[in-house]
């Protein structure tokens, strides 16, 4: 039981969520410090306009800092109009696509890996949505479009029973 929740739990993921906003915990459970590759974490997410960054820290510690990608690649920031978060729980809306860089400021951390480089999509709710494979059907040459949305209702109806059965269980 508990397979088939996480492989519909896995389905509603891919399905449903590029269409709505998510918080990435930056590194996950290991949060913003040192040893961490924070290219592998990044690798393989897809990050919308909307979506937010975590970086949770000891406060004092390390810190946020926003730069450019020549800034980046030096491991420092050159912009002094550019404050660093410091507050060890910093949250940042990714509001604009394109590439982002962040680095922690503190001491030899950005080169001993606290950095991280990520490309921020377009809203993934473009004027003609391409549905994913997996429902996609060749359409009879009369029907017209396929509507997405019972069938994302549908999924996560079937996921929230399998999640209830699962807890239950
Ligand atoms: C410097 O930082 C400010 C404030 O974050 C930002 O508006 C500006 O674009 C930055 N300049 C460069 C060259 O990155
Ligand atoms: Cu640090």
């Amino acid at each position: 039981m508990a397979s088939i929740a996480f492989l519909i739990a896995v389905i509603v993921a891919t399905v449903v969520a590029p269409t709505l906003a998510t918080d990435y915990m930056v590194g996950d459970s290991d949060g913003w410090k040192l040893g961490v590759n924070y290219a592998d974490w990044a690798k393989g997410k897809d990050f919308y306009v909307g979506d937010t960054l975590t970086f949770m820290y000891k406060e004092g510690v390390h810190n946020v800092q926003k730069v450019n990608g020549p800034d980046f690649k030096q491991c420092k920031s050159t912009n002094s109009s550019n404050k660093a978060l410091t507050s060890g729980h910093d949250v940042i809306n990714l509001a604009t696509p394109g590439k982002k860089w962040y680095i922690c400021g503190i001491g030899e951390h950005c080169s001993n890996g606290m950095q991280l480089s990520i490309t921020v999509q377009e809203p993934a709710s473009a004027p003609a949505p391409t549905p994913k494979p997996w429902f996609t059907t060749p359409p009879p040459p009369s029907s017209s479009a396929i509507d997405i949305s019972p069938l994302k209702s549908l999924v996560l109806m079937v996921a929230f029973i399998a999640a209830y059965k699962m807890i239950m269980a």
